[in-house]
């Protein structure tokens, strides 16, 4: 078990936890909405510390690139503005919770709260050195995001009991997992961060 106080220099990111993502709605990944209970845990020890929490999400532009009305693999999903790209309404996130838009370019996909946004700054100006990442998808969003924040040199902490995926093809949530670990995440559950104290 990995033995982990929290500081200054960590930060919360919560990915893409957005009613599109969850069952029911337009690209729903199957038992999103279980995890909820457990990012809210989370997010209360942080915000218990005065740590800071971010919240990514999947803000597109109706006629994105990725929507399969464009040839893209994805039914059309949280779309600006929309109901189905507003955080899941039981997720608590701190009033001072800073929100991170992505994929907002009508021509460019970007799984990676990195890719395109001012997270890497922000992170710096905060002076985080250290990212605990969970949301959905596993696959997707959340594995471009760790990968991303391994190679701009934070350590990254994967929250194994926060994170779901989507699975198109079988076995791609488990691939997901062991690329990111094998890339240097290092894996953790509340149960073992709320031991570390
Ligand atoms: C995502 C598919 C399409 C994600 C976003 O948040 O993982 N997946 N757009
Ligand atoms: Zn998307």
């Amino acid at each position: 078990m990995v033995l982990v106080k929290l500081s200054k220099y960590d930060a919360l990111i919560i990915v893409d936890m957005q009613n599109d993502f969850m069952p029911g709605g337009a690209l729903p990944v199957p038992k999103a909405d279980e995890i909820i209970p457990t990012l809210n845990k989370y997010i209360a020890l942080f915000e218990s510390k005065n740590l800071k929490v971010i919240a990514t999400r999947d803000w597109h532009p109706p006629n994105h690139i990725s929507f399969k009305t464009r040839g893209g693999p994805w039914p059309p999903h949280c779309i600006q503005g929309t109901k189905g790209a507003e955080f899941h309404p039981d997720l608590k996130l701190p009033k001072d919770v800073v929100v991170i838009s992505k994929a907002t370019e009508p021509d460019k996909e970007a799984y990676s709260g990195f890719e395109a946004t001012n997270l890497d700054k922000v992170l710096k100006e905060y002076g985080i050195k250290r990212l605990f990442i969970g949301g959905v998808a596993t696959d997707y969003c959340v594995k471009a995001t760790v990968l991303d924040g391994l190679r701009l040199g934070y350590t990254v902490l994967l929250l194994l009991d926060g994170i779901k995926g989507v699975d198109v093809n079988p076995g791609d949530v488990e691939k997901a997992i062991n690329e990111m670990l094998s890339e240097g995440a290092i894996g953790i559950t509340l149960v073992e961060l709320l031991k570390s104290y």
